[in-house]
């Protein structure tokens, strides 16, 4: 009988677990690095441990101060939620070494599932549909170029190249014609051993637009083993998973079956124990391929969960602790619909550039069939040390079409106030007719949504600043009522984040007349206080949500979201909004790229230098017309927020402009 679990995460996935160990009676610790000292999942926990600075590699991932944090609160088990230390067969071994239950499978497992190459031969060796391609000899040594070579020819192209150390789509390549081979494995080949330092690779013939869907299974250490529906997460950017639901709208019956059983078998053939989810490539023939199995709880559990009606946490901690499965294969039921989306600051609009800064107000929409799963609370600062992902909100409904009304609804009425984040564009998916009639596979977002408004910027009309100047106009005022008498016409100047808008707000009573040039328009003030107001267009009254901080002001209504700055008693900015030319990092992170040198010429806009952070690439790029001065980095520093990246002076051409 376990009684203290030590959960070696932090965020959503730690409350998440804590909510269930509690529920069970267990107590629970909490880790956190310095940066997270005031999170979420510290406040939730029964005790806590700083186990270091805020990088990650000095705290998540301490191994050391993790296994003495576990030793000095008395804990006896420790679940690793997912990334971070998850799927290190290291610590689950210390973890034993230490007489601590690790609240997962056996290291071999893990070990084994960390190799595409010896998975793959294990899996076909058990019965298990592989896609067809060339993991090298069975025994021994690793395929060399020229082995590779001879068996691309049997494969056929196109195929991929994959490192045998990847996952999640790194070190991958497609190659569609034999000229293009040798060269790729080439470059493969040290791609890999930089990345992974290991160089080994397999050959597989290209799935072409795949569906990913995966099978949740559970095993116990009494050679139990079931599987608990499918996840199809074909909606993904970059490899990341946007979209997940279960069940799939591509599965029928008896291939869910058939892949389950094959799911089933994969985890008994590694001796599996606790939750796993065995991917499967799917083909448009509905052919499937396993392709590769997380050792792990995964971020899109909850889906499952929510059709099944079981807790998955409580399965992991009732096998942990040597029970038998809860429940028997025939037992498990799936019942409606569930999906769920990653809610994320970050912004769309510029490449997801991740967005860090306070949140100054969160407010989740609940309601009927919704779950929000969740690590941070108004007040928090989204920081740039850890992903940001604020929420998974996830809706189930007796139907597809059930979960996905509910779904778009929660996400229309839930508010983010501080950062700029991905809501619009999940809505706008789960809103999408291909995605909305089952139809959306792996390529969905690079076909179907490419020019969906959702990926540009939201530039607010005269309707949305009239809002806002209503807003600042009444909190400027400072009236606690209002004046029936007319105003004179007020200037007023909006910094939108593209530029200023100048208005001319006229008050009346309640209504607000407000131009913009040539535009006009008037609303109806109808209610006023806490965050919440009603505003009258054109005799249809509509919910507006706002956040005033200083002289910025967060507003939501007409299903979008915007905010701007009261800059009226400002002084101006320099001319054409151009920027100081002092190129700052606007994250820690690591330079991959650098696209211009001393001297060169540069117009605003221009991508300057290429930062990866948190596993995506960013464009740096100018914030006027110059001439570069200093670049102040080099391909593969490491920089950190607000750093200085590059100079750039006024040009001549700037010049002559200035002087005209
Ligand atoms: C493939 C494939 C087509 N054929 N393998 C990408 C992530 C990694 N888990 C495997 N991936 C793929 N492997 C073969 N033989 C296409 C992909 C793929 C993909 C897979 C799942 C979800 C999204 C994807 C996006 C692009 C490519």
């Amino acid at each position: 009988m376990l009684k203290k679990l030590l959960i070696a995460n932090r965020g959503e996935i730690a409350v998440r677990v804590i909510r269930t160990a509690k529920a069970l009676g267990y107590r629970t610790v909490a880790i956190y690095s310095e940066a997270d000292a005031r999170a979420l999942h510290v406040h939730v926990a029964d005790e806590a441990v700083c186990v270091g600075p805020a990088q990650v590699g000095a705290s998540y991932l301490n191994v050391d101060a993790i296994l003495e944090a576990a030793t000095k609160t008395g804990a006896d088990c420790i679940h690793p939620g997912y990334g971070f230390l998850s799927e290190n067969a290291g610590f689950a071994n210390a973890c034993k070494n230490a007489g601590l239950v690790f609240v997962g499978p056996p290291a071999s497992a893990i070990e084994l599932m960390g190799s595409k190459r010896r998975s793959k031969i294990a899996m076909q060796q058990a019965g298990v549909p592989v896609v067809p391609g060339y993991e090298g000899p069975v025994e021994g040594n690793t395929a060399s170029d020229n082995e590779l070579i001879s068996a691309a020819a049997d494969i056929g192209y196109p195929l991929m190249i994959k490192a045998s150390a990847g996952g999640g789509g790194r070190g991958m390549r497609l190659v569609q014609e034999e000229g293009e081979l040798a060269d790729n494995i080439k470059r493969a080949r040290s791609e890999a051993k930089q990345a992974f330092g290991d160089g080994e690779l397999i050959l597989e013939k290209a799935v072409i637009e795949p569906r990913h869907v995966e099978i949740q299974v559970f095993a116990d250490r009494h050679g139990n083993a079931v599987y608990l529906g499918e996840r199809d997460c074909s909606v993904q950017r970059r490899h990341q998973k946007v979209v997940e639901e279960a069940p799939s709208p591509f599965v029928t019956p008896e291939l869910r079956q058939a892949m389950g059983e094959a799911a089933v078998k994969a985890a008994l053939a590694c001796s599996y124990e606790g939750a796993g989810t065995v991917e499967f490539l799917v083909g448009k023939d509905r052919n499937f391929y396993f392709l590769e199995m997380n050792t792990r709880l995964q971020v899109e559990h909850p889906v499952t969960e929510l059709i099944t009606g079981q807790d998955l946490v409580a399965w992991q901690l009732a096998v942990a602790e040597g029970q038998p499965l809860p429940l028997q294969q025939q037992d498990i039921q799936l019942n409606g619909h569930a999906i769920e989306v990653r809610l994320y600051a970050e912004d769309p609009a510029h490449e997801f550039t991740p967005q860090t800064g306070p949140l100054y107000s969160f407010q989740p929409a609940l309601g009927e069939g919704l779950r929000y799963d969740t690590g941070v609370r108004s007040g928090d600062t989204i920081t740039p040390h850890y992903d940001p992902m604020l929420a998974k909100v996830i809706a189930w409904g007796q139907n597809r079409d059930e979960a996905r009304r509910r779904l778009i609804r929660a996400l229309e009425d839930t508010t983010v106030f501080g950062v700029t984040t991905n809501r619009y564009f999940l809505s706008r998916i789960i809103a999408n007719d291909t995605f909305g009639a089952g139809g959306a596979t792996t390529a969905f977002l690079q076909q179907a949504f490419r020019d969906d408004p959702s990926l540009a910027p939201f530039s607010p009309g005269t309707r949305e600043l009239a809002l806002a100047a209503c807003v600042l106009d009444h909190g400027i005022s400072g009236q606690s009522g209002w004046s029936n008498a007319p105003s004179t016409m007020t200037p007023m100047k909006l910094d939108t984040g593209d530029g200023t808008a100048e208005l001319l707000v006229r008050k009346t009573g309640h209504t607000v007349s407000v131009s913009q040039g040539d535009s006009h328009h008037q609303l109806v003030l109808e209610s006023l206080g806490d965050g919440l107001l009603c505003i009258i267009d054109n005799g249809v009254r509509h919910r507006c949500q706002y956040h005033r901080e200083g002289d910025s002001l967060y507003l939501q209504a007409f299903g979008q979201a915007w905010a701007v700055r009261d800059v009226t008693h400002q002084p101006a900015a320099g001319a054409n909004g151009a920027g100081s030319g002092k190129i700052q990092a606007s994250m820690d992170g690591a330079i991959i790229d650098v696209l211009v040198a001393p001297g060169e010429t540069v117009q605003q806009g221009q991508t300057l230098v290429i930062l990866e952070a948190m596993k995506m690439e960013h464009p740096v790029k100018a914030d006027r017309d110059g001439v570069v001065g200093e670049v102040l980095v080099s391909n593969g520093d490491q920089v950190k927020r607000s750093q200085l990246l590059v100079n750039i002076a006024a040009g001549e051409a700037a010049e002559q402009e200035a002087s005209a």
